[in-house]
């Protein structure tokens, strides 16, 4: 049988690519590096690998005549357009479940990180503060009220960790989940309005572009603190910058970016916020554990057996 090509169109995970290139035929970005090569190589390739960051335009999808796959290192998918890939019959797969704890850990150490200063507190120490006085003293998060954008399977392992912080847990998402034992607010400032914590985990793209603006900062207020490890995108970041700068709000603890890896000066210099380089799922065990589910998706998929986890559109 001959070799079947993929195209990578990220920097692939180092669990994930010995596995891509043991199996198939891979190609790092070439679109990139070597525009005349891909255009030869596009009518062979049968599918992509990429990664939650991704962008999987329509006119990508359209120059890759033999597409069947699109297989997402990644819950979110939300640079991949799979209306045009669906159009054309394509599969998206992602890495959905093996992920939840990291992120929901993650959450939590955001939060408490900005609200007990702990990145100031380690500098306090190491720049020989100490001797000279205690620091200012903190914001308490035990018994305080989070609420949660998007309440899924990360949104329920943060409520589940606030739980053992004896937190009021409350949450906002396109619909009340009856299901649930979580106060429900219908809008973003709402929740906002009645929370200590805002945390984000609401998944990206068009829908929730911007979701959390000037309004809901203000809502917030000014002792609220404000966690994003959803996406840079459901942030308007310039309201962000503004709202930390005057004092809308108390502080920020944040994985995501608008346009990572770039994060503007203002927001670096502002120090009562607390951010990270979208580590969510970066450890050695959930990677590890993606890039087996990236890589079963395609194998499944190539040896003609139903893959693991569609996205819900594909399922
Ligand atoms: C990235 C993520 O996929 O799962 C997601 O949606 O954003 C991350 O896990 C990861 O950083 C790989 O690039």
């Amino acid at each position: 049988m001959p070799a079947i090509d993929i195209l990578s169109v990220t920097k692939l995970s180092p669990f994930l690519e010995p596995q891509l290139h043991a199996a198939f035929k891979l190609h790092d970005r070439l679109y990139e590096t070597d525009p005349a090569a891909f255009a030869k190589l596009a009518p062979q390739i049968r599918g992509i690998a990429a990664s939650g960051e991704s962008k999987v335009p329509a006119s990508l999808i359209a120059q890759l005549p033999a597409l069947e796959i699109i297989s997402v290192f990644g819950v979110g998918y939300d640079g991949v357009d799979v209306a045009a890939a669906k159009a054309r019959n394509v599969m998206v797969t992602h890495t959905p479940q093996v992920l939840n704890d990291d992120v929901a850990d993650l959450a939590i150490g955001l939060m408490l990180s900005a609200a007990r200063q702990l990145p100031a507190a380690d500098r306090y120490v190491k720049d020989g503060k100490w001797t000279s006085g205690p620091m200012p003293l903190a914001r308490k998060v035990s018994g305080a009220r989070i609420g949660i954008v998007g309440i899924g399977r990360i949104g329920q392992a943060i409520a589940q960790r606030a739980l053992a912080f004896n937190m009021t847990v409350a949450y906002t998402a396109r619909s009340k989940r009856a299901e649930l034992p979580y106060a429900f607010y219908p809008t973003p400032a709402e929740l906002a309005a009645n929370c200590d914590y805002l945390v984000l985990i609401t998944p990206g793209g068009a829908g929730t572009n911007k979701l959390i603006n000037a309004e809901v900062l203000k809502a917030l207020g000014p002792e609220g603190i404000l966690v994003n490890v959803a996406r840079g995108s459901v942030v308007d970041q310039e309201a962000l910058i503004h709202a930390l700068q005057n004092g809308v709000i108390a502080g920020a603890g944040l994985d995501v970016f608008e346009n990572e890896p770039n994060v503007p000066e203002a927001l670096r210099a502002i120090p009562h916020v607390v951010l990270a380089p979208h580590i969510g799922s970066a450890t050695r065990q959930t990677r590890q554990a993606m890039a087996d589910l990236a890589f079963n998706n395609l194998k499944s998929h190539f040896d003609g057996k139903p893959v693991h986890t569609p996205v819900p559109e594909c399922g």
